[in-house]
């Protein structure tokens, strides 16, 4: 049974405590009386990390002794949170830690000790958590892995909230040291940007550029080792930070110019500074092509140092010993860097090179928004990478003539398919370049990789064959419920009388047969209300309101964008809350809504919409009029680590797109997971939660892709709307006026704008009705708690598909061709 098998007996816990004080000690040079929670924290830490570098040493001597094929994860963002906690549960010494930390001479808990640690939150949101879910699934699989980024010295901004509005502080994660970056500099490596090229050619004619003049930057790695959950495995994420490579310009220094020649040094260094908070395009700015350039030309290098240390190894076989997965096109640069390599460093063939190139790289498209395409002006491009541009458009060359011997005379074929676009000025393709360089090319669910055949690449589509595939997105299991959701997680092994769940999530499956069971409803639920005590109490400390475990706990929480319609949210608190005061008796389900969301800091309307939630909620907390029927908590600074206190305790789970805007999401996992039912569009992996959960327990609402097509394609007008609707108008009205803000005209003029004059270009009105009626129906379900319970329980029992690892297995398979190594 579960409770005899846990390996942490007296032994490993004082082994453990000795850890602790060595390192206290001997690392830390800090003495008991001393010693601050913070170097408890980096002790405790460094005690784990003992156990998982003798780990890391002996799976990466086998991978190299055995030159393992393995696979290269290239990503501009990974957000990791925190990881003690999670390193604790994955190497099976959670249990002897915190028996250790009750130690009568360790005057801090296991909570608080925890607790001290800053999010390593080196990403956006989506797209960086994706790939850490990824690196725990690879590690746990046994599969050789390397993940390759950027240090950034500052991640994603601190969000506060002043007068409900938005302000941004900078992330110093490393402030103080961080026990889980090990910086490696003797695999330090130089590389070169900007400059110009010389066309050579030599003694036979052939053109051999020359690409001088270049300014050198050194690139420093950072190792964060990955371990795998019950498994001996551990591969590691390497992380470059920026360094001058010139040594002070010397003719300023000695002319007296030691401040210039200093500045002229951080000037590199900034290269790593900072995550660009934006998930929208960043269009024309120099320093985010430099970090992409930045980083994917020291992962090359490392890659190659690697492979050409073995002298079995040539560039024969690399492609059969190197897979490299762009996460998204924020790295495809990588895909001209390393045809720079071949063609002009290793004067190979054209056609051999191609060859290897499209061997090695395969891209994951995240995102059809034409605005979050990546493109970069040719000048531009050309200022900061020469000959790469050169490259790009010896690269077009050839597509256009496959193009034309494919689709003779077609001119729009070739200006669909061209890596360059000409509109005015010209500017590179990063998507097109990234599928025409790839031997794979993946969506991240069914519904987003049809879309991505039909209406973005459908050239490439007939151009390529059999190139594009899907991969559903998933979430690892460990993190996403065994670690943040304790009491469930210990439920559910009681249940099924085996933890291996964490490792094989369908075998949730087999709380089917409990969903009827009142003693298990009961159980469950009561795991539920305890964890919304928990998050009631982080909404007292952090916005002083005062909230209910018996109410709903509605939930809506990733990044404030127009497209995931937070404000079709707000609408219908406006509409309860109008119904309140309409009619004060009036019977509903008690609710408090629950957001957690950044705003890219130059995005307007999304801090606008942030403003009105917090101010509208504000008032409405502030109403002794509604009998607390409703409340409204935006927590701030959403990150992970309190993603993981609020999904344990969410009743429902907002995922209420425009349909076809969200590629998959993966907060609708994590909530579904957790006993969350989701209310939510036919959008992304929404339509794959509902195949697998079933009809009756999942709230779907609004029009799909064909009906949001359609309403398009005839001409939507959302006055429409407004003018049918006499409860949509009054709101929207109410949002128009000052009343939420006496005095203050205008406050929410961008929100209302959106909606009204400026097209609703998200639908956002044709969408209410259905939503608030879909409402309805969550508020009937929830007052039938047996009916709620066993709808909850279904959710969880029914997801599994949806574990990281099950999405890691396809790529392994159908796009990687990679064997699992067990060390
Ligand atoms: C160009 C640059 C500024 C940029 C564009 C877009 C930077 C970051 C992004 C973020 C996008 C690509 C993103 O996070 N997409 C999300 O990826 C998730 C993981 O696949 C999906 O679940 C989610 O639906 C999608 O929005």
């Amino acid at each position: 049974s579960p409770e005899t098998t846990s390996p942490f007996d007296a032994t490993s816990t004082g082994k453990f405590k000795q850890a602790i004080f060595r390192h206290l000690t001997y690392t830390l040079a800090r003495d008991l009386h001393s010693a601050q929670p913070h170097d408890w924290w980096i002790a405790t830490s460094l005690a784990v990390r003992e156990h998982i570098l003798s780990r890391m040493i002996s799976t990466q001597a086998v991978h190299n002794r055995d030159n393992v094929r393995r696979l290269y994860y290239f990503s501009l963002e990974y957000l990791m949170g925190r990881l003690t906690e999670s390193n604790l549960y994955n190497t099976g010494l959670y249990d002897a830690a915190r028996e250790a930390i009750k130690d009568p001479d360790i005057p801090v808990d296991f909570e608080t000790i925890l607790n001290e640690e800053s999010d390593m939150g080196l990403g956006n949101g989506g797209l960086g958590r994706l790939a850490a879910c990824f690196l725990d699934s690879l590690a746990t699989l046994d599969l050789p892995a390397i993940g390759y980024g950027i240090y950034y010295e500052f991640g994603l901004f601190r969000q506060a909230f002043v007068n409900g509005s938005q302000v941004e502080h900078p992330d110093s994660w490393m402030m103080g040291g961080t026990p889980w970056g090990i910086a490696r500099p003797e695999n330090k490596v130089t590389i070169q940007i900007k400059g110009r090229v010389e066309n050579v050619f030599d003694d036979r004619g052939n053109y051999r550029p020359r690409w001088v003049n270049t300014d050198a930057i050194i690139g420093i790695p950072h190792d964060i080792p990955v371990a795998g959950y019950d498994t001996n495995t551990v591969n590691f994420l390497r992380l470059w930070s920026s360094q001058s490579a010139s040594e002070f310009d010397l003719a300023a220094f000695n002319s007296g110019g030691y401040v210039e020649a200093v500045r002229e040094k951080a000037v590199t260094e900034t290269i790593s500074k900072v995550l660009y908070p934006n998930d929208k395009t960043e269009n024309g700015k120099e320093l985010r092509l430099i970090q992409q350039y930045f980083f994917v030309a020291c992962s090359l290098r490392d890659i190659m140092r690697r492979h050409f240390r073995n002298p079995e190894n040539s560039w024969d076989n690399f492609p059969s010993k190197i897979a490299i997965q762009l996460n998204d096109t924020h790295p495809a640069v990588a895909i001209a860097e390393l045809m720079r390599i071949l063609l002009d460093e290793e004067e190979m063939q054209w056609e051999k090179a191609w060859g290897i190139v499209t061997k090695v790289f395969a891209y994951t498209n995240h995102t059809l928004l034409p605005e979050a395409l990546e493109k970069w002006s040719v000048g531009l491009f050309d200022r900061v990478l020469p000959r790469h541009l050169q490259i790009i458009y010896a690269i077009n060359d050839r597509l256009l003539r496959l193009v034309e011997a494919r689709w003779p005379g077609d001119d729009g074929k070739k200006r669909d398919c061209s890596l360059i676009e000409e509109n005015g000025g010209k500017s590179v393709r990063m998507a097109n370049l990234s599928v025409v360089a790839s031997h794979a090319v993946n969506g991240v669910a069914a519904l987003h990789t049809a879309l991505l055949k039909k209406q973005l690449f459908p050239q490439y589509d007939e151009l390529f064959p059999g190139r594009f595939q899907n991969k559903t997105n998933g979430i690892t299991p460990r993190r996403w419920l065994l670690d943040c959701n304790p009491r469930l997680s210990k439920l559910i092994t009681s249940t099924l009388g085996t933890d291996h769940w964490a490792c094989d999530l369908d075998l949730l499956r087999g709380l089917e047969t409990h969903a009827d069971k009142s003693e298990f409803q009961k159980a469950f639920m009561e795991v539920k209300r305890d964890n919304k005590n928990e998050l009631a109490a982080i909404i007292k400390a952090d916005c002083q309101i005062e909230v209910s475990p018996d109410a709903l706990f509605d939930v809506q929480i990733k990044r404030l964008h127009e497209y995931k319609r937070q404000h079709l949210n707000l609408l219908h608190i406006l509409a309860l809350y109008r119904r309140i005061l309409q009619n004060p008796n009036l019977d509903i389900v008690p609710r408090v809504f629950v957001f957690g969301a950044k705003a890219a800091p130059g995005y307007d309307l999304a801090k606008n919409i942030i403003r009105a939630i917090n101010v509208i909620g504000a008032h409405i907390n502030a109403d002794t009029r509604i009998g607390g029927k409703i409340k409204v908590a935006f927590l701030p600074n959403y990150r992970v680590s309190l993603a993981e206190k609020i999904i344990p305790a969410a009743d429902l789970s907002e995922q209420i797109s425009t349909a076809g805007k969200e590629a998959s999401g993966t907060g609708n996992m994590k909530l579904a997971l957790n006993g969350a039912l989701t209310i939510g569009t036919l959008d992304g992996a929404n339509v794959e939660i509902k195949e697998e959960v079933g009809d009756e327990n999942i709230f779907i609402f609004g029009m799909n892709v064909d009906e949001v097509e359609a309403l398009r394609a005839k001409g939507y007008n959302p006055w429409n709307y407004y003018n049918a609707d006499e409860e949509l108008r009054a709101i929207i009205d109410w949002i128009g006026s000052d009343y939420f803000t006496p005095g203050e005209h205008g406050a929410f003029a961008p929100l209302h704008n959106s909606l009204l004059n400026g097209g609703d270009p998200f639908m956002v009105l044709a969408d209410f009705r259905a939503y608030s009626d879909a409402h309805e129906k969550v508020d009937a379900l929830y007052r039938d708690k047996a009916k709620w319970a066993r709808a909850a329980i279904l959710n969880t029992a029914r997801v599994g598909k949806f574990s990281s690892d099950r999405t890691i297995r396809e790529y392994a398979k159908d796009i990687w061709s990679l064997p699992a190594i067990k060390t």
